[in-house]
C-alpha cells in the first residue's frame, strides 16, 4: 500500500448506524460475530468495503442469508449489495494470546483487553475502520467465569448472567453504548480484576458510578487516579461547561500497552504506569503524570468522542486540543509557572528536534504510510501550542465562546481542524486566515529580536524578523502569525517600563516603537512562551542575568536563565573553555531569593540537557558538550557549595505528602544533591546513600539513586542491588531500575546497557520495559553516540528484533538514528549504515520502514 494523502479523502460509501457484536472469548480462539446494519450513503453503485487484518471471514450473511459473492482485496472484504439498507453479518476467529503487536484484542497478565486506535478494530472484526463512520454499539461478551469474572465494554451495562449448564462454567454480560462512535473507540476487557469504586454527581445532578479496575494486589494504588478522575470531571464542568454523559465510567489498568492510555467511550484502558501509585513505588513525577493522563483521557469524552476526527489527518483536532485542556487542568492543581516550564522543556526535548529533523511534518500532515507513526510530539504538543496561541489571541472570553460553539455545532459528528478554527473565528469575530498556516507549515519559526535605545529621544525600537526553516517537502515558507508577549524593564531600576503587550508578528519583519523610555530598557520577550518559536536575541549575559532576577513573569525568568546557561555552554563547546561567572551569579541569586517557590528554583537552576545544547549547534560533538556541561556543573557545585548544602539541609522532610509545596521541597533537595555530587565533594556518595536508605518515598529514593548511578562510588552498586531486590516483581519499578542505568552519565554506560539487555528481567515483549532501556539509551546523547558506533548498532539490532513482535513500539524508538545530519562524518556514516540495514531487513513492518526510510532521505 502506498502513502495515504489528505486530499484523497472521500465520504464513506456506506454508513453503519447500528452494530451488534457477540464475543465468545477465549485467549487461544475468540469467535467474533458482527452484525452491521448498513445504509447506502448517497446515490452510487459501490459495494460495501469492510476493513479486516489478520483474519479470514468464516461466514458472510446478508439479511440473514449466507452469501459467497464476496471477495478479499488486500485489507478489505468487499461485499456487493443491491439495496439501500441491509444487515451484514460476519464471523471470524482471532487468537488474542498470539497478538504481540498489542493492537486489536490481546492478552495481558492473563486478562483480555483491546486497543483499537488508530486501526486496531480491523484486527477484531470486519468493519469500515475509519473515524467518520459512527455507529451505535451493542455488545455481548461470553467467557469462562473463573478466568474472566469481570466483563466490561463501552457504554452502560444492560444485563448479565450465567450461560446454560452445558456451556461449561461460562457467563455473559451485555453492554449498550447509546452514543454513536467510531470503531477506534470500541473497547472490551475480560479478566480477574478488583475495583476501586467511587461516584461523581454531575452539575445537573446525575450520579455517575466510577470504577478503577486493577489486579487485586494493586487496589491500594488506585486512590490517586480515582481522585484525579473526580477532579477532572469537576474541572471540565467548571472550565469548559462539559458534563459527563453515561451512567458509568470505568478505567482499567493493563501492564502491556503501546501508549499511555486510551479514551474508549466509558471504558478507558490505561498503561498501568499511569494508574498505579503509592509513595513507596511512584515518584512525584509519576503522580503528576497519572493526574495529567487521567484528565487527558477523561477530557477526550468531549474533545475526541462526542466530537471525533473526520480522518486521521485531523488527529491534532482531538489530541492538540485535549493536551491543551490537560495542561490547563494540571496548571490549576499546583504551580502554573512550573507546569508551563515543564511543558516547554518537554516541547523542546521532543518536538523541536522532530520539527528540525527528517521526520518533520505539519500539525495537520499531508500524507502517511502508517498512521501510528503520526502520534507525535508535533500532533500532540505543538498542536496544544496552536490552541494556546488561539486562546491568547482571542482572550479568555472569546476562546470559551469559541469552544462552546465548537462543542455545540459539531456534537455527534466527525470534524476537521478547519471546523475548529472556523468556530473560533465565528465566535470571536477574529480573522484567523493567516493563522491557519500553523496547521500546514512544519518547522519551528525563528525570531530575531533586537532592541535599540535612543536615550535622548526617550525611544526604544524593537526590530523583529521571522524565518521558518525549510522542512522535508516544504523548502519555502510564508510568514506566520506569532503572538509574542513583550515587556520592557528598566536596566538600572528594575522597574517595569509599561505594561505587557501582545504583539502579533505577521510579517517577515516588523518594527515596534516604545515611547517615553528614558532608562536603558531590557527586553523580556515571548513571555509565558506565548508562541512556540526560537528567539534569537542579542541580549547580553548581563541582561539575561538581570531578567533572571527581576522579570515579573516566572517563565521569562526561567527562560532568561536557560538562555544564559545555553550561551555559556555553547561558547564553552566552541571555544573549549568557558567563563562561568554570569551563570554562577545568576544561580546564586536565584538560590538566595527566599520569595521564590522552591519548585520554581529547582527548575531554574537546572542546566539545559546535553541534547538541547546539541540542538543549538550546527555539528553536535557529544563528548565536548558533555565535558562543557560537566565542567559548569562542577563549577556551580564548588562555587556555591554552601548554598547547595543549605538548600539540601533546609528543605523540610517528614512523612510523605503529595502537595505542591512538599513536591517543590523534594525536587529542590534532589537537585541540590546532584550539585553536591557534581562538585566532587568527598561525602557526596555518603549523603546520597543516606538519603536512599532513609527515604520513605520513591521520589527521594530515586533522586538519590540517579545521583549515585551517575558516579563510580561503591555505594552505586549497593544501592542498585538494594533497589532491585526490594522491588523484584514490581514491573513499573524495575523499569525505573533499567532506565536510571541507561540514562547514566558514566563513561561505560554503553557497555552496561548491552549487559542489561541480557538481564533475565529484560524483555522486548513489554513496551514499558523496552522503552525503559532502549528508549532511555537513545535519549542519552553522549552514551548513544559513542564514536565506535556501538550505540547505533545496538539500537538497530534491538529494533529489528522488536519489529517482529511490536512494530509500533519499534518505530517509536527509531528517531535517535535519524539525527545523522547533525553529527561528524564518521558517526553520520555509521548511523546511515544502520538505517540502511534496517530498511533492508526482510519482512520489515510498514511502521519501521516508514520511519527508517524517511530518516535516510
Ligand atoms: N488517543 C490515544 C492514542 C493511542 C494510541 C495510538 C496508537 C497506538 C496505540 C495507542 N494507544 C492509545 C491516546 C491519547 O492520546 O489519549
Ligand atoms: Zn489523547
Amino acid at each position: 500500500v502506498g502513502p495515504i494523502s489528505r486530499h484523497d479523502y472521500r465520504p464513506p460509501a456506506w454508513l453503519v448506524p447500528d452494530t451488534r457484536l457477540v464475543f465468545a472469548l477465549d485467549a487461544a480462539a475468540t469467535r467474533v460475530t458482527a452484525t452491521l446494519s448498513v445504509t447506502r450513503n448517497g446515490e452510487h453503485g459501490e459495494p460495501l468495503r469492510l476493513h479486516g487484518a489478520g483474519q479470514e471471514p468464516l461466514a458472510v450473511r446478508v439479511d440473514g442469508v449466507a452469501v459467497n459473492d464476496w471477495r478479499i482485496e488486500g485489507e478489505q472484504l468487499v461485499v456487493p449489495l443491491t439495496g439501500a439498507t441491509h444487515s451484514v453479518e460476519t464471523e471470524v476467529v482471532i487468537a488474542p494470546e498470539r497478538n504481540t503487536q498489542l493492537m486489536g484484542l490481546y492478552a495481558s497478565g492473563g486478562n483480555l483487553c483491546t486497543q483499537c486506535e488508530a486501526e486496531g478494530f480491523r484486527r477484531i472484526t470486519y468493519f469500515p475502520d475509519r473515524p467518520d463512520v459512527l455507529s451505535r454499539y451493542r455488545v455481548r461478551l461470553e467467557a469462562d467465569k473463573v478466568r474472566y469474572p469481570v466483563l466490561l465494554a463501552n457504554g452502560d451495562p444492560v444485563d448479565a448472567g450465567d450461560m446454560p449448564g452445558e456451556s461449561g462454567g461460562r457467563h455473559w454480560a451485555e453492554w449498550d453504548d447509546p452514543f454513536p462512535k467510531p470503531s477506534y473507540l470500541f473497547a472490551l476487557v475480560a479478566g480477574d480484576l478488583a475495583v476501586n469504586r467511587g461516584t461523581f454527581t454531575t452539575a445537573s445532578g446525575r450520579t455517575v458510578a466510577l470504577g478503577i479496575w486493577v489486579r487485586a494486589t494493586d487496589i491500594e494504588k488506585t486512590h490517586h487516579a480515582l481522585h484525579a478522575l473526580k477532579l477532572s470531571m469537576a474541572w471540565d464542568e467548571r472550565v469548559y461547561g462539559r458534563e459527563y454523559d453515561l451512567d458509568v465510567f470505568n478505567v482499567v489498568a493493563v501492564d502491556d500497552f503501546n501508549f499511555g492510555a486510551m479514551e474508549n467511550k466509558g471504558l478507558n484502558i490505561f498503561n498501568s504506569r499511569y494508574i498505579l501509585a503509592d509513595p513507596d513505588t511512584a515518584t512525584d513525577y509519576d503522580y503528576d503524570g497519572i493526574a495529567a493522563v487521567v484528565a487527558h483521557e477523561y477530557f477526550h469524552n468531549w474533545s475526541g468522542n462526542r466530537i471525533t476526527c473526520r480522518d486521521w489527518f485531523q488527529l491534532s483536532l482531538k489530541e492538540g486540543f485535549t493536551v491543551y485542556r490537560d495542561q490547563g487542568f494540571s496548571a490549576d492543581q499546583g504551580s502554573a509557572a512550573v507546569k508551563r516550564i515543564e511543558d516547554v522543556r518537554g516541547l523542546r526535548a521532543a518536538q523541536f528536534p522532530e520539527d528540525a529533523g527528517p521526520l518533520a511534518h505539519p500539525v495537520r500532515p499531508e500524507s502517511y504510510l502508517e498512521i501510528s507513526n503520526f502520534y507525535t510530539a508535533t500532533i500532540y504538543n505543538k498542536g496544544a501550542e496552536l490552541i494556546r496561541m488561539i486562546a491568547t489571541i482571542l482572550g479568555p472570553q472569546g476562546f470559551r465562546a469559541g469552544t462552546d460553539l465548537y462543542f455545540d455545532r459539531f456534537d455527534g459528528t466527525a470534524a476537521t481542524c478547519e471546523d475548529f478554527v472556523a468556530c473560533m473565528e465565528d465566535a470571536s469575530g477574529r480573522d484567523l486566515a493567516q493563522f491557519r498556516l500553523w496547521y500546514s507549515q512544519a518547522g519551528t519559526p525563528r525570531v530575531a529580536a533586537s532592541l535599540a535605545h535612543e536615550a535622548g529621544e526617550g525611544r526604544a525600537t524593537l526590530r523583529l524578523a521571522q524565518h521558518v526553516p525549510g522542512t522535508p517537502g516544504q523548502p519555502d515558507k510564508q510568514p506566520m502569525v506569532l503572538p509574542l508577549k513583550i515587556k520592557l524593564f528598566g536596566g538600572e531600576t528594575g522597574r517595569a517600563l509599561g505594561e505587557e503587550q501582545l504583539v502579533l508578528l505577521d510579517q517577515a519583519a516588523s518594527t515596534i516603537v516604545f515611547d517615553g523610555i528614558t532608562e536603558r530598557p531590557v527586553l523580556s520577550i515571548n513571555r509565558g512562551f506565548s508562541a512556540p518559536v526560537i528567539i534569537e536575541s542579542d541580549r547580553s549575559a548581563a541582561e539575561l542575568g538581570f531578567l533572571s532576577a527581576h522579570d515579573d513573569d516566572p517563565f521569562a525568568r526561567y527562560e532568561a536563565m536557560q538562555q544564559l546557561m545555553l550561551d555559556t555552554l555553547v561558547a564553552a563547546v566552541i571555544e573549549g573553555d568557558g567563563d562561568h561567572a554570569a551563570v554562577v551569579t545568576a544561580v546564586a541569586n536565584t538560590l538566595a531569593d527566599r520569595a521564590l517557590d522552591p519548585a520554581f528554583v529547582a527548575e531554574a537552576v537546572l542546566l539545559p540537557s546535553e541534547s538541547f545544547v546539541g540542538d543549538q549547534l550546527a555539528l553536535v560533538d557529544p563528548d565536548a558538550i558533555h565535558r562543557a556541561r560537566e565542567a559548569l556543573r562542577r563549577d556551580l557545585g564548588m562555587r556555591l557549595a554552601d548554598q547547595w548544602r543549605d538548600a539540601y539541609e533546609q528543605a523540610p522532610t517528614g512523612p510523605y505528602v503529595y502537595s505542591p509545596a512538599a513536591k517543590g521541597h523534594r525536587r529542590l533537595r534532589s537537585v541540590a544533591l546532584s550539585y553536591i555530587a557534581a562538585s566532587g565533594a568527598a561525602d557526596a556518595a555518603t549523603i546520597a546513600f543516606r538519603q536512599f536508605e532513609a527515604a520513605d518515598n520513591m521520589t527521594d529514593r530515586q533522586g538519590a539513586l540517579n545521583t549515585l548511578a551517575n558516579g563510580y562510588a561503591d555505594e552505586r552498586e549497593a544501592a542498585l542491588d538494594i533497589f532491585y531486590n526490594r522491588y523484584a516483581g514490581n514491573g513499573l519499578v524495575i523499569d525505573k531500575w533499567f532506565q536510571t542505568q541507561a540514562l547514566s552519565s558514566r563513561d561505560d554506560t554503553g557497555r552496561l546497557v548491552a549487559e542489561l539487555a541480557r538481564h533475565p528481567d529484560f524483555t522486548l515483549a513489554n513496551p514499558n520495559r523496552a522503552r525503559s532501556l532502549i528508549g532511555a539509551y537513545g535519549a542519552n546523547q553522549r552514551a548513544f553516540n559513542a564514536a565506535d558506533g556501538s550505540g547505533y548498532r545496538f539500537l538497530a539490532d534491538q529494533l529489528i528484533a522488536l519489529d517482529k513482535l511490536n512494530p509500533q513500539t519499534a518505530a517509536k524508538l527509531l528517531p535517535p538514528l535519524g539525527r545523522w545530519r547533525r553529527f561528524d562524518e564518521k558517526r553520520s556514516a555509521l548511523m546511515r549504515a544502520e538505517l540502511q540495514r534496517i530498511v533492508a531487513t526482510p519482512g520489515l513492518s510498514r511502521d519501521l520502514f516508514e520511519q527508517a526510510s524517511k530518516s535516510l532521505a
